[in-house]
């Protein structure tokens, strides 16, 4: 049969770019970008050009599998999912319903219809012990903003397409394809802004790719907070800032003054290594570029990404940054940062502070999700609500997780149940007692990320629906339809109401039966939401769109002073009491310990083209070498006396590994990056990641209270203090 092209996007990374997919007989024969995208028009990296090697990769799990000792077995759905119930059921009888936990990856981000199942057996069992590698990443976003907008989907975007002075601290979008915000091409964006007489700067202890795009700038790991409140100190000082629309629509500025009051420039250079005067330069453009005379407003906006999450202040460096935002007059402005409007108002469906509560031990579950750096506590302890059940879905965080020397395997082996819902045999997958296959992003029909579609995350405002571009194996399932089934076979509600929980149970029954293929699929829903937003339904989006339908541009002006500020007083919050008090109880100190520390290494993370986290370590198509290295400074190599190749022996307070080092001038001195999520010697189920496997960085990074943030429940991933030494 010859090639059929079929127009679909990738769903491997947040920029969800357009492809054109060569199908033949079923199967992935090539994979090109496709031109025609709304936005992506003609990019598209490695990871989704060459996602056919996953696709039809010999590893992939096809039939429900069983483990008994060191025996696999494959056995039908049936089984499966009644074992899986009864498992369920005796642990919730003997412990509570809190014993039974989910653990969702990133992957699981990208599926549309996956969530409000997931979350619906999990609210019908009642256990709100959910996590996820959203505390790895982006949690502490969401608290501040349901703290200084009244809804953690209150998410801004900086205005990429119209911005003349833009920073971006701890993210490298052009190998990430970016995050919380939809920006595919992102090198070819930032390097418009240049081309019209802007400004882009990079603040990173790395010199990332993306910087060739404008400027550069190092920073000391885990210091942005300084930077950050020398930056809004500045700011106030030098009256750049819009009384006006604060007076009108925010409060809490004189507090936010007195907060970074004491961070100069020159203090701030004292731990971030970034001159007082390269501040002051920097404040001086972005005042400039904020300024509004005439009816001339070219806009400045402040971006962050993980690099900085991922350190002690998470929580209070997003608060600063959005409050430079704010004060500065760019919030809400076009050329400054903007709230989308995406197909529902997800702020207001999550509720004032969504699903955030706190947990017994005074820390944080936002948005619904626990805190990942607590996980091998919460399994390994004696209180009786303990977890001894697991779910664990597009995922794997044995790699991805902090694993201090370990723990976190120590914890999933002790577990009494742990099932894996994915499509490889995974190091998880390999120690549960089930592994269920998931269906492939090509095999299910959706529209991108439900924070795009939903929020509106977009720069260029668009919508896309895609039909799937193969037929799933027979045996293979989507993550909704499992969780129907196990709510069926558990005997609970779904949604806490009788008769939907009725229809889903019985849909999911016939849905693989004879019967099943009169039936509607579920791409009905996606129908239904398109049409309720009045868009075209899914059968118009494919006929006249399938490129994708640009939706009306995003000028600003719409969200400051109107009932979308969900806050009580519908002011926007310059001044959250619990950011602040982080803020003031942390800062002095962690800045003491900061000095003390300053000839010493820190460790940061490093995201690769090739390799998205660990779920394309087993594509041939993507990973050749053996190994992930460790980077170092030139002058870092000449300290520990080691060059290109050499292997070191690198120890932090909670873990060591050895790795060989690659010398380069990318880096800051004093700061070493392990690119992340390697360390695949013991996955059995994913031959080419075994033989390919690197080293697993997060062994040495801590968990427990004390490697988790307060506020937010993020890990500590970033600027861990490590010693590094030539191996023997
Ligand atoms: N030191 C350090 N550690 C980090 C980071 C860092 O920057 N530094 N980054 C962190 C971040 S941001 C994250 S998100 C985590 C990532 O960690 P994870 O979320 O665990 O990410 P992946 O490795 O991408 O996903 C793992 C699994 O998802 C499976 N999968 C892929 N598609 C599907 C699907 O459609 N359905 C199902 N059921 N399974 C699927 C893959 O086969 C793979 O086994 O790592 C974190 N770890
Ligand atoms: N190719 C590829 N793309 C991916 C992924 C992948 O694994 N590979 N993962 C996806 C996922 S799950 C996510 S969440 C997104 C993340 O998207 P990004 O946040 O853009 O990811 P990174 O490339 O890790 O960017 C983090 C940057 O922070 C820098 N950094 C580290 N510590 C600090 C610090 O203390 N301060 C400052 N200012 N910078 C610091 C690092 O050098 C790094 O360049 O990427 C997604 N896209
Ligand atoms: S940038 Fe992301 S969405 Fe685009 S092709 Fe690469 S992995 Fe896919
Ligand atoms: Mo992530």
């Amino acid at each position: 049969m010859a090639a059929e092209t079929k127009i679909t996007f990738c769903r491997v990374c947040e920029a969800t770019c357009g492809l054109e997919v060569d199908v033949e007989d079923n199967r992935v024969v090539d994979i090109r970008p496709d031109p025609k995208h709304v936005v992506s028009k003609g990019y598209a990296c490695v990871k989704g050009t060459r996602w056919g090697a996953t696709q039809n990769s010999p590893d992939r799990v096809l039939h429900p599998m069983k483990r008994t000792g060191d025996q696999w077995e494959e056995i039908s759905w049936d089984q499966a999912i009644r074992e899986i119930a009864e498992r369920i059921r005796v642990q919730i009888d003997r412990h509570g319903p809190e014993t039974f936990a989910h653990f969702v990856g990133s992957a699981g981000g990208a599926i549309l219809m996956s969530p409000m199942f997931r979350t619906a057996l999990y609210e019908g069992l009642g256990t709100r012990r959910m996590y996820g590698t959203g505390t790895c990443d982006t949690m502490n976003k969401f608290r501040v903003n349901g703290e200084m907008y009244g809804a953690p989907m209150r998410l801004m975007y900086p205005d990429v397409e119209r911005t003349s002075f833009m920073m971006v601290l701890g993210g490298n979008p052009a190998i990430s394809g970016n995050t919380l915000y939809h920006l595919p091409r992102a090198q070819e964006r930032f390097s418009e802004i240049t081309k019209r007489g802007g400004r882009v700067v990079f603040v990173n202890p790395r010199r990332i790719e993306t910087a060739r795009a404008g400027e550069h700038l190092f920073i000391r790991p885990d210091t942005d907070v300084y930077f950050l409140a020398a930056f809004a100190n500045e700011l106030i000082r030098g009256g750049h800032v819009d009384r006006e629309r604060i007076d009108a629509t925010m409060k809490g500025l004189d507090t936010l003054a007195r907060c970074v009051a004491p961070w100069t420039p020159e203090r701030q250079a004292e731990v971030t290594g970034i001159p007082a005067e390269t501040l002051r330069d920097l404040v001086r453009a972005h005042a400039a570029a904020s300024a509004r005379g005439g009816d001339e407003h070219t806009g400045a906006a402040l971006y962050m990404a993980t690099g900085v999450n991922q350190g002690r202040s998470g929580s209070p460096c997003f608060w600063l940054l959005e409050a430079i935002n704010a004060i500065s007059g760019n919030l809400d402005r076009t050329g400054g940062t903007l709230l989308g409007t995406g197909l529902i108002d997800m702020g207001e469906a999550m509720g004032e502070l969504g699903l955030t509560f706190d947990r017994e031990d005074g820390l944080p579950t936002v948005s619904g999700i626990q805190p990942s750096g607590m996980l091998a506590d919460d399994i390994l302890n004696d209180a009786p609500g303990r977890i001894t059940a697991m779910i664990v879905e597009a995922s794997n965080p044995l790699l991805a997780c902090s694993n201090p020397n370990g723990r976190l395997d120590e914890a999933f082996e002790s577990l009494d149940l742990l099932v894996s819902i994915d499509l490889f045999r995974n190091e998880v997958g390999s120690i549960a007692d089930y592994v269920l296959p998931a269906e492939t992003w090509m095999e299910r029909p959706e529209m991108p990320y439900a924070l795009q579609s939903f929020a509106g995350t977009c720069p260029t405002p668009y919508i896309i629906y895609a039909d799937p571009v193969v037929e799933a194996p027979p045996d293979v399932r989507p993550e909704w339809w499992i969780y129907v089934r196990l709510a069926d076979a558990l005997g609970v509600d779904l949604f806490g109401k009788k008769m939907l929980s009725f229809a889903a149970k019985a849909y999911a029954r016939a849905l693989y039966s004879p019967l099943g293929r009169f039936l509607p699929g579920i791409e009905r829903l996606m129908d239904g939401m398109l049409k309720g937003a009045g868009l075209p339904g899914t059968a118009a989006m494919k006929k006249d769109h399938p490129h994708g339908l640009l939706l009306p541009e995003n000028e600003g002006d719409n969200f400051l002073g109107t009932d979308r500020v969900l806050t009580k007083d519908k002011k926007v919050d310059l001044a959250p009491p619990p950011v602040v008090e982080a803020f003031e109880a942390n800062t002095e100190g962690f800045f003491a310990e900061e000095l003390e520390n300053r000839d010493r290494l820190k460790l940061i993370g490093l995201r690769q083209i090739k390799r998205m986290n660990t779920a394309s370590s087993n594509s041939e198509a993507l990973v050749s070498e053996r190994t992930n290295y460790a980077y170092v400074s030139p002058d870092d190599a000449q300290r520990i006396g080691v060059a290109n190749g050499d292997d070191v022996d690198v120890r932090s307070a909670y873990g060591k590994i050895r790795i060989p080092v690659r010398v380069s001038d990318e880096m800051m001195p004093r700061t070493v990056a392990i690119p992340q999520c390697w360390g695949h010697a013991k996955a059995d189920g994913l031959a080419h990641a075994s033989q390919h496997p690197g080293v697993n960085s997060n062994l040495l990074a801590g968990d427990g209270r004390d490697n988790v943030e307060a506020l937010s429940g993020m890990s500590h991933l970033t600027g861990i203090l490590i010693d590094v030494t030539r191996a023997p």
